[in-house]
């Protein structure tokens, strides 16, 4: 596992070496590998497969991340991406601080199913201490409170057919001429149903603020920052990507980012 890690590491590394990856760095700077001819791209897109392919057959499904001790929690979450959405679907539950929100599960199930952020807290919790690594380089550790995502998934019924999550954002992380680009993201089933997959809604001990998502946010801890949806409204159950968004299963995915996002 760790060689292969290393080898796609090296890769970005390699990349960022010929001067063509330099933009790497940050989140919301590479909108050059938006461009489907270019080398970068291609070839990141070429390591991503062998990538998920190497770790999901490596790693075992339910292997955990690593959680740390309270002490270890140095800052507070960085905000990072949007951290103030301004849709008016938002704002309108925003400044009734939330009481209307729902969750909705639909797609291929059995039934859909929505539940109030009261139901989500009423539902077992569980807390974890993890390390949130985003792609532009820093890293926090925090305590994420939440429900874990399986047994509400197993409430709406997944079909035997589904094979991916795909997770609806609020906010529009970007405000093009044809209109707004809402954030989405998408997992498999083994993360979705992955122990540490928690619907959270807690930070640090607290209500989980507006900045690092709220009401309700996911996080699969195995995955990068980018996988980790905030202002999530709608999971919806599918067994193919390719009519969300440019089809490669979430925001910086369409724009040249891994799918799988493994750590
Ligand atoms: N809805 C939504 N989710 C998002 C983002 C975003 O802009 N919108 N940014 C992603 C990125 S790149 C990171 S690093 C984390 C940041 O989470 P934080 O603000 O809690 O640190 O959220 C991820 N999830
Ligand atoms: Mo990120």
């Amino acid at each position: 596992m760790s060689r292969l890690i290393v080898n796609r590491r090296r890769f970005l590394l390699g990349a960022a070496a010929t001067g063509s990856g330099a933009l790497l760095a940050g989140c919301d700077q590479f909108d050059f590998l938006a461009q489907r001819g270019n080398p970068v791209r291609q070839a990141m897109e070429q390591a991503n497969v062998l990538t998920y392919q190497a770790q999901r057959l490596l790693i075992p499904d339910q292997a955990l991340a690593r959680e740390y001790s309270a002490s270890e929690i140095r800052q507070g979450q960085r905000p990072n991406g949007s951290t103030d959405p301004t849709t008016p679907e938002y704002l309108f539950l925003k400044a009734q601080d939330f009481a209307s929100y729902r969750l909705t599960v639909k797609g291929m199930v059995e039934r859909e199913v929505s539940f109030s952020l009261d139901e989500l807290r009423a539902m077992p919790a569980r807390s974890q201490i993890t390390r949130h690594d985003c792609v532009e380089g820093w890293s926090c550790i925090a305590k994420w409170t939440g429900t874990a995502l399986g047994p509400v998934l197993d409430q709406a019924g997944v079909k035997p057919g589904a094979r991916y999550c795909v997770y609806h954002c609020y906010d529009n992380i970007q405000r093009t001429l044809s209109g707004d680009i809402l954030y989405y993201e998408s997992s498999d089933l083994i993360d979705a149903y992955h122990p540490q997959t928690i619907l959270s809604y807690g930070l640090n001990d607290q209500v989980l603020p507006v900045s690092n998502g709220a009401p309700v946010r996911l996080r699969i801890e195995r995955a990068l920052g980018y996988k980790q949806p905030k202002y999530l409204h709608t999971i919806e159950l599918v067994d193919d990507l390719a009519p969300f968004g440019r089809g490669k299963g979430g925001y910086w995915e369409d724009n040249g980012y891994d799918w799988y996002g493994g750590i």
